[in-house]
């Protein structure tokens, strides 16, 4: 398995180096606004501790993660208006990775609406 490279662009924007636009933190999570939309209200929520996928993710870390993903994309459908939440996870660049620290999608979907590519 690959290692966590601490210097991903996610690393950056949780040390502070790369500002982004946030929606929540907490000790373990952050969740920010995605810089390339597939649709509006598009965000990422990220683990403190790197890993590099949930391939490698801790599963402590995860168990305190995917509550706050769960919580974020209710509010997302609220926000929205939305008709349905896409949560989305990729592991490795063969599977559409291209950030190399854990994230989970958040993109409210509408009826009849198509994600950007
Ligand atoms: P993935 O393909 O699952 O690794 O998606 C990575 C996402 O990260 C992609 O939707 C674009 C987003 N992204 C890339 N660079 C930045 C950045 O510098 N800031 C923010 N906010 N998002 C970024």
């Amino acid at each position: 398995m690959t290692a966590y490279d601490p210097n991903n662009i996610f690393a950056k924007i949780l040390s502070g180096d790369i500002p982004s636009v946030k929606l929540y933190e907490d000790e373990d999570t952050l969740a920010f606004m995605d810089v390339m939309p597939q649709a509006p209200g598009h965000l990422l929520v990220i683990p403190k501790k790197g890993s590099r996928n949930l391939l490698d993710a801790d599963p402590v870390v995860l168990s305190k993660l995917l509550p706050v993903v769960q919580r974020l994309a209710n509010a997302a459908q609220e926000a929205f208006e939305s008709d349905g939440v896409h949560v989305a996870q990729f592991n490795e660049a063969a599977a559409g990775q291209t950030v190399f620290h854990l994230h989970f999608h958040v993109i409210p979907r509408h009826d009849g609406i198509p994600l950007k590519p």
